[in-house]
């Protein structure tokens, strides 16, 4: 089954996406994501321009083979743009022969490991109060596992609130330019406590409760946070301290029980290794979308589950519906899975990605179409041309760059 076609379609239902079709002779068109928030256009020239041109004629079915070309065959590897073009590849790929199959995805992969993928969404409020009231709305609508973020007193915003009350989350600002938004470790340190306090007192410990850090501690203040929200039990800290220096999580790891998250912003393997091999971590957050499709993905978590660490993997709204079928079939079956995030999207961007997933009382199913089960309406998605919009920065009280 020979590659005569690959195409890809940025457009913006609210947010960028960009989107990989790949379409056979044999009429199967398989669909990947390859949005890189803020950076969508190199990752739509990287495919338009170096990889889509030699993938034609190439025989779909060699997924494998395509992955390695396409990695090892750039000389350069690694790297969230290249990373992306292949992740998006790849997606297309076992889309297509899970249809040529006749089967979902995840059926190719070893079959349903469960009934239904576990999903944890967001709850976020200005004020404590404010999230409060956000976290009984979600757990009203049946979340067994809910992320809490709220805003800290003396600061006019911090990571994940959204720009007004009532109004959907949204960091990326339209425009040329990113916006500056100011952080202040040690009132959130002092602060954030309280909003578990408050959680655990009003609801109980029924849900699993989440919390994003956002990368923004150092590791040692990483540690006493973990310490201090020890009484709460959070399902996970994410992402305390930034990871591109793996071993500093030893350090954290010495101090606290508090489980660790993170690996949103990883592309590879290589990425996670010194993390889960020294079991410095507990839920590894690699996507499909940047980190090598399904053929990446499932490398790391084969790893990862060595080690006892498992799957909770990255879902915001700016990785396209595209991701998120596709990882809902790979949650179904992996054996290691922890959580999938679930933001949610827009109806604006589910009428471009018709889909066949499902929602029920806090568990999420692929469907059993053959493929991923996404559409893409190019039609419809005409109408929402590319936005330029760039996510904040951070800056610390006397301006240092700090990181958001
Ligand atoms: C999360 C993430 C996101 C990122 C976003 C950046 O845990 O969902 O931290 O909200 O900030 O994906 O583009
Ligand atoms: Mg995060």
């Amino acid at each position: 089954m020979k590659i005569v076609k690959a195409e890809v379609f940025v457009t913006c239902p609210g947010r960028n996406f960009v989107t990989l079709r790949i379409t056979t002779d044999e009429g199967i068109t398989g669909l990947g994501d390859a949005t890189l928030n803020g950076r969508e256009l190199p990752v739509a020239s990287y495919l338009e321009d170096h990889l889509c041109p030699q993938l034609i004629g190439r025989d779909a079915h060699n997924i494998e083979d395509i992955w390695q070309f396409f990695y090892k065959g750039a000389y350069w590897r690694r790297g969230p743009v290249t990373m992306s073009a292949i992740s998006a590849i790849d997606m297309a790929l076992w889309d297509i022969k899970a249809k040529a199959a006749g089967m979902p995805l995840y059926q190719l992969l070893g079959g349903a490991s469960r009934s239904g993928v576990m999903v944890y969404c967001h709850a976020t409020g200005h004020t404590i109060n404010e999230a409060l009231e956000d976290y009984a709305k979600h757990k009203e609508m049946g979340f067994k596992a809910i992320r809490a973020q709220c805003g800290i007193p003396g600061m006019e915003t911090s990571y994940g609130l959204s720009k007004g009350k009532g109004l959907a989350y949204e960091p990326a600002t339209k425009g040329h330019w990113p916006e500056e938004q100011m952080w202040s470790t040690e009132k959130y340190l002092d602060f954030a406590p309280k909003l578990f306090d408050a959680i655990r007192n009003e609801f109980g410990f029924e849900e699993h409760l989440l919390h994003d850090m956002h990368h923004r501690l150092t590791p040692i203040e990483a540690a006493r946070f973990g310490q201090a929200v020890e009484p709460y039990r959070l399902f996970w800290m994410e992402d305390p301290t930034p990871a591109e220096n793996q071993e500093c999580f030893r350090l954290i790891r010495q101090h606290t029980t508090t489980p660790i998250a993170t690996g949103e912003v990883f592309n590879s393997i290589w990425d996670c290794k010194q993390l889960i091999e020294e079991q410095l971590i507990d839920y590894i957050r690699t996507t499909l979308t940047h980190a090598g499709g399904i053929t990446g993905m499932r490398r790391i978590a084969d790893f990862a589950g060595l080690y006892q660490v498992r799957t909770g993997s990255h879902g915001p709204s700016d990785l396209s519906p595209v991701c998120m079928a596709a990882a809902l079939h790979f949650d179904l079956w992996v054996p290691n899975f922890g959580v999938q995030e679930y933001m949610g999207y827009s109806e604006e961007m589910l009428e471009v990605f018709p889909h066949t997933w499902t929602f029920d009382n806090g568990y999420m199913h692929p469907g059993n179409e053959p493929g991923i089960g996404i559409g893409f309406d190019e039609e419809l998605a005409k109408k929402y041309p590319y936005d330029p919009a760039y996510l904040p920065v951070a800056r610390l009280s006397d301006g240092t760059l700090w990181n958001w």
